[in-house]
């Protein structure tokens, strides 16, 4: 049995070593050496490239080597392939020191005095208790609720959006698109963590913007497909939006002289939330292999109609 791992070739040799170590009944072959495509049942990837699926005929299942999963065309692969996400401790972790490392940059108005230094001005800002500060999280799911929970113990008011309920102690639960108004109308910082499907493209764009508190901040660790880039540089040339921290954008890198890289109001990083790591991904990835061959459910298996 093999498995083909199609990402990061420097990360894939170290998936190999792991393999090679954990699971040395497995074939672990490396992008481009794909070796006799029929004998390949699983798969472990980013991006796939074109006409690579329809050379896997006995593949069973695709493991995506990311949270998410809107990286591949769903039309392209045959119905009876599993589709797994990476529900991973090692991405969970960085995603919760980036919320929170965000979140109180924002929250202590980091992107003015970092504008001020560069001025030379010296301008303290009033300073908001924590208690006072509410900050929403968009997507209650693995991440997001993660996020909330490191947040907690500072004191901030938290409040989050899903599609269906999840109550989460400490946390004000908002449900579905007529409560969005609701919940926007009390986030002082909002971070944006859902997956990108046909209903969350776009769906941080001046409408929804608007409904926020005047001056409000965003963090947008989700994907760049979310955000109107456009009507986000219109809330921040309003003031509407007083800052935003931003790891991903609709197209990465952005081209050279996009705003983004120049916005005094905006903090841009290279989509490194959090990172995929060989050690903790490749046992989540063993663990699925393990259970798909027992029959036993997948952690992570994605409903297809569902989209994440
Ligand atoms: P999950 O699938 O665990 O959670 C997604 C959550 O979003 C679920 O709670 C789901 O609701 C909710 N949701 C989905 N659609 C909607 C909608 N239309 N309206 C309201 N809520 C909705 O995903 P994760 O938490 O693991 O990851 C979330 C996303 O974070 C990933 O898809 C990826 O885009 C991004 N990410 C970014 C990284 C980075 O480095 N920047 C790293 C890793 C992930 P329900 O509970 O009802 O299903
Ligand atoms: C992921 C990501 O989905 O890194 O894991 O964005």
């Amino acid at each position: 049995m093999s498995l083909l791992y199609k990402a990061d070739r420097d990360r894939g040799r170290e998936w190999r070593a792991l393999f090679a170590e954990l699971a040395p009944d497995i074939e672990f072959r490396l992008w481009p050496e794909i070796g006799p495509p029929d004998d390949v049942r699983y798969l472990a990837a980013w991006q796939i490239p074109p006409d690579l699926l329809a050379s896997l005929t006995k593949l069973e299942v695709l493991f995506s080597t990311g949270a998410g999963v809107d990286q591949f065309d769903l039309a392209s692969l045959p119905p009876q392939v599993k589709l797994v996400r990476l529900i991973d401790p090692g991405i969970i972790a960085g995603m919760v020191e980036y919320v929170v490392w965000a979140a109180l940059t924002l929250h202590r108005d980091m992107p003015d005095y970092l504008l001020a230094q560069r001025e030379g001005r010296w301008a303290p800002l009033p300073l908001v208790p924590a208690q006072r500060r509410r900050i929403g999280v968009m997507g209650l799911g693995e991440l997001g609720r993660a996020a909330l929970a490191a947040l907690r113990p500072f004191g901030f008011q938290l409040a989050g959006w899903n599609r269906s309920p999840r109550p989460i102690e400490g946390v004000r639960g908002f449900v579905g698109q007529a409560e969005l108004p609701a919940f926007l109308g009390e986030c002082d910082i909002f971070v944006c963590l859902l997956p990108l499907t046909a209903e969350t493209r776009g769906i941080l764009c001046r409408e929804t913007l608007a409904l926020l508190p005047k001056g409000a901040g965003l963090v947008n660790t989700g994907r760049g497909g979310h955000l109107v880039e456009a009507d986000l540089l219109a809330a921040l040339d309003s003031g509407q939006i007083s800052a935003a921290v931003l790891d991903v954008a609709a197209e990465e890198p952005p081209a050279e002289g996009h705003p983004f890289y120049s916005h005094p109001k905006i903090l841009l990083t290279p989509h490194i939330a959090a990172m995929t790591h060989a050690e903790t991904a490749v046992r989540v990835v063993l663990d699925n292999i393990r259970r798909h061959e027992s029959g036993a459910p997948m952690h992570g298996l994605v409903p297809r109609e569902r989209g994440y």
